[in-house]
């Protein structure tokens, strides 16, 4: 399967999630969410990030001022719920990939939430992918170098998206400046739900 566009590495395949298929990955996560509910997580700083987290898989993300790392279990002590067939899918399809993701992170943005740039760097071998999947309202995804600084690209990001983050591009710099609220219907209360898979052993 080919990308729609490839920018800076970054593979994009514009809505490669039908409006039922957006409904049905939708519907699986209210159960992850019921399971392991979302937090907001606190920066290395001690500052807290304006998006809601929560993943499901053998790890799930975490920070707070000891650092960012992969955690057994969600802050209340649980195990984090198994990522639903139907996101395990997309991953195997855009990835070609026969190995499964430990990890599928869930980033809930309202309004006025954003993610700084970053690179993706906790897991332990780079040379697996990245798989996202954009649910909800637009939002722009801006993508750098791999060093910090330098020139950037945009791109808005819509409901049904996926992006492949892979090979050159695995250590990109990248982050999502705004979203624009109420350009999809997809969410009963609105927002942008972004999923990222990872394989983090
Ligand atoms: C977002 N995405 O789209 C944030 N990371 O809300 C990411 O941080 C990201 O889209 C790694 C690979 C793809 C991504
Ligand atoms: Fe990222």
């Amino acid at each position: 399967m080919k990308p729609t566009l490839t920018i800076r590495g970054f593979d994009v395949f514009r809505g490669y999630l039908d409006a039922a298929k957006q409904r049905e990955i939708v519907g699986n996560l209210r159960s992850v969410i019921r399971t392991a509910p979302l937090f907001s997580p606190e920066t290395r700083w001690g500052k807290k990030m304006s998006v809601q987290m929560t993943s499901a898989g053998k790890y799930g993300w975490f920070s707070d001022r000891r650092g960012y790392r992969y955690e057994e279990h969600h802050p209340n002590g649980g195990a984090w719920p198994p990522i639903p067939e139907a996101i395990l899918r997309v991953w195997h399809e855009v990835s070609g990939l026969e190995r499964a993701p430990d990890c599928c992170l869930l980033n809930l943005y309202r309004a006025s939430a954003k993610m700084g740039m970053h690179q993706d760097r906790d897991e332990a071998d780079f040379s697996w992918p990245v798989v996202s999947i954009s649910l909800g309202d637009d939002g722009l995804f801006r993508i750098a170098n791999e060093e910090r600084g330098g020139k950037t690209e945009s791109i808005w990001l819509q409901s049904g998206d996926v992006v492949v983050m892979g090979g050159k591009a695995r250590l990109h710099h990248h982050g999502i400046d705004r979203i624009r609220s109420g350009t999809s219907t997809l969410l009963q209360n609105g927002g942008r739900i972004n999923l990222t898979m990872r394989v983090v052993d």
